[in-house]
């Protein structure tokens, strides 16, 4: 164990899980460690669970995490109505059916803001954080697994802080991490990051050793989500992607090298990235959030030299192949804390291509990637926002219908907004890509209809659009009373599809 707790001190702290879980009590702020189910804690709130139901005691917590987090975190808290509120990104089914039903507050947001809050105290006192960890050195500082999100900062803000060391992540892992803590705004100084492969911290999380109050040792493994298989309709996806890079390169506007990629999470953006290993790109470098399979493939073939991600998340055989070649990929990758991975001054700097997916778009460029009909809430808006919006180039992706043909993908007015037409310069379908630099909202609104639109839909589209340029207000024509009909006809009717 000397390898893992390095300080013998801290030895008399190791505990059992269900010895660390009861120093979480009702109306806490626990924060963790965790980002898209990769290096989250497991024994403790699986104990703080079995703890409430031994003992009958009303808890309930406030959970900030990085971004999303596996079962034995949001699952088994949401199942056991253990949360009061989560923040800021979720895939977890339980934890989304708790949220839609009105049993948990969830607030969605920017990936880069959770830090920001915590260290400002927008989000109050961080009670107690719980943190995977490979090791805790000899000065108390916590080398984090396969994930670092918000860790640094949560760490930093905390009272209290329970390390489980997980003896199923790698010691190899020591080292991929980079820590870099800018200081609390206002006035703050640049960030030193010039090209993506940039390191400007150190390999550790600073911890005060005294805040460490327990220890937990566990081998439960990450309970990481399996990806669809690729489907032909991604794949056209990608292909319509691959084209439009291509012939950005060929108007001089990118060169063949492309230029830092950053890739969206699920199973449309992680096909988008597997076709880029049959592209005539080389050379590549993402500068992204989330390290997913198909990275890993680009990696092997040698077609993107180096990543910078803040979580590695791939599928449960990629993580095997991740830990069986961990010096290679140590090589070829840094973990950052999301305020580094996902901050706008390095985003804007670096001169980001973002690769989003939506839910649904609308005529004029507005994305929602978070909400169904409106109100259901899918995931999050994770990362996207923080790229989308200083991104050098923002694209989104989409198959132009869901729901085996039901639902339009792309309607007259979104019914929740993510990324605003302001934002959003790309849209890519199977059908076609839109490219909405310098058009006008009437541009666009053609534009998205004519390469984006499923051809079913399309007469349709064409028919809202074209009654609503004979309002007086011809801007960005709307007839208001017609705008979400889509949606509720769906929700009447089952389909958006008029009989
Ligand atoms: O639901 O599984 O119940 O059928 O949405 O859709 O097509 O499987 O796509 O897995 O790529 O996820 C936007 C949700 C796409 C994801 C989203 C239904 C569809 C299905 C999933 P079912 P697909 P994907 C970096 C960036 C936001 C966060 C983000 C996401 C389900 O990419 O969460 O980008 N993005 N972060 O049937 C009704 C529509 C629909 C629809 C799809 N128009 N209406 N349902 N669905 N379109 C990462 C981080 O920040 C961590």
């Amino acid at each position: 164990c000397l390898d893992r707790i390095r300080n013998k001190d801290l030895l008399d702290r190791v505990c059992s899980p269900k010895e660390a879980a009861m120093l979480i009590k009702d109306g806490m702020n626990v924060a963790t460690s965790g980002f898209t189910p990769s290096g989250y804690p497991k024994a403790v709130p699986m104990a703080l669970a079995d703890l409430v139901k031994e003992t009958g005691e009303n808890i309930k917590i406030n959970l900030y995490t990085g971004a999303s987090v596996g079962e034995e975190l949001d699952g088994i808290l949401a199942k056991n109505n253990l949360l009061n509120k989560r923040l800021p990104y979720q895939t977890n089914e339980s934890l989304r059916n708790s949220t839609n039903n009105g049993n948990c507050e969830y607030l969605d947001m920017h990936l880069s803001h959770v830090p920001h809050y915590t260290k400002l105290g927008f989000l109050g006192k961080i009670n107690v954080a719980i943190i995977e960890a490979v090791a805790i050195t000899e000065e108390g500082h916590i080398i984090p697994s396969t994930s670092v999100g918000t860790s640094p900062t949560y760490i930093q803000m905390a009272d209290k802080i329970i390390v489980e060391i997980n003896t199923s992540q790698p010691l190899e892992l020591e080292g991929m991490a980079d820590i870099y803590m800018p200081k609390k705004p206002p006035f703050t100084r640049a960030i030193p990051i010039m090209m993506p492969n940039d390191r400007i911290g150190t390999y550790s999380i600073p911890c005060e050793i005294d805040k460490i109050a327990a220890i937990v040792v566990t081998d439960i493994k990450d309970n990481v989500r399996p990806l669809a298989p690729i489907d032909p309709i991604s794949e056209k996806i990608s292909h319509n992607l691959i084209e439009f890079l291509e012939k950005e390169v060929e108007s001089g506007r990118l060169t063949n090298e492309l230029l830092p990629l950053q890739s969206g999470v699920g199973s449309v953006a992680n096909a988008v990235l597997a076709g880029l290993n049959n592209s005539s790109f080389r050379n590549l470098v993402c500068y992204t959030e989330v390290i997913q399979d198909s990275m890993l493939d680009l990696l092997d073939s040698g077609k993107v030299l180096f990543a910078s991600g803040t979580s590695i998340t791939p599928s449960s055989e990629g993580l095997e192949r991740f830990k069986e070649n961990i010096k290679y990929y140590k090589e070829k990758i840094i973990l950052r804390p999301q305020e580094i991975s996902n901050h706008p001054e390095i985003i804007r700097r670096l001169g980001i291509i973002a690769l989003n997916t939506a839910i649904e778009v609308d005529i004029y460029g507005n994305v929602n990637s978070t909400h169904i009909m409106g109100s259901k809430m899918m995931n999050g808006i994770g990362g996207s926002g923080d790229f989308t919006r200083n991104a050098y180039l923002s694209i989104f992706t989409t198959p132009s219908v869901a729901k085996n043909g039901a639902i339009s993908s792309v309607v007259p007015m979104v019914s929740h907004h993510d990324h605003t037409e302001h934002d959003v310069m790309v849209i890519i379908t199977e059908q076609g890509v839109a490219d909405l630099r310098g058009l006008s909202p009437k541009e666009r609104a053609k534009c998205i209809i004519e390469n984006c639109s499923h051809p079913d839909f399309r007469p349709l589209l064409r028919d809202y659009y074209n009654h609503a340029l004979k309002n007086k207000s011809k801007h960005t024509p709307h007839t208001l009373d017609k705008a979400l009909s889509w949606h509720t006809r769906f929700i009447n009717t089952n389909t958006m599809h008029v009989d």
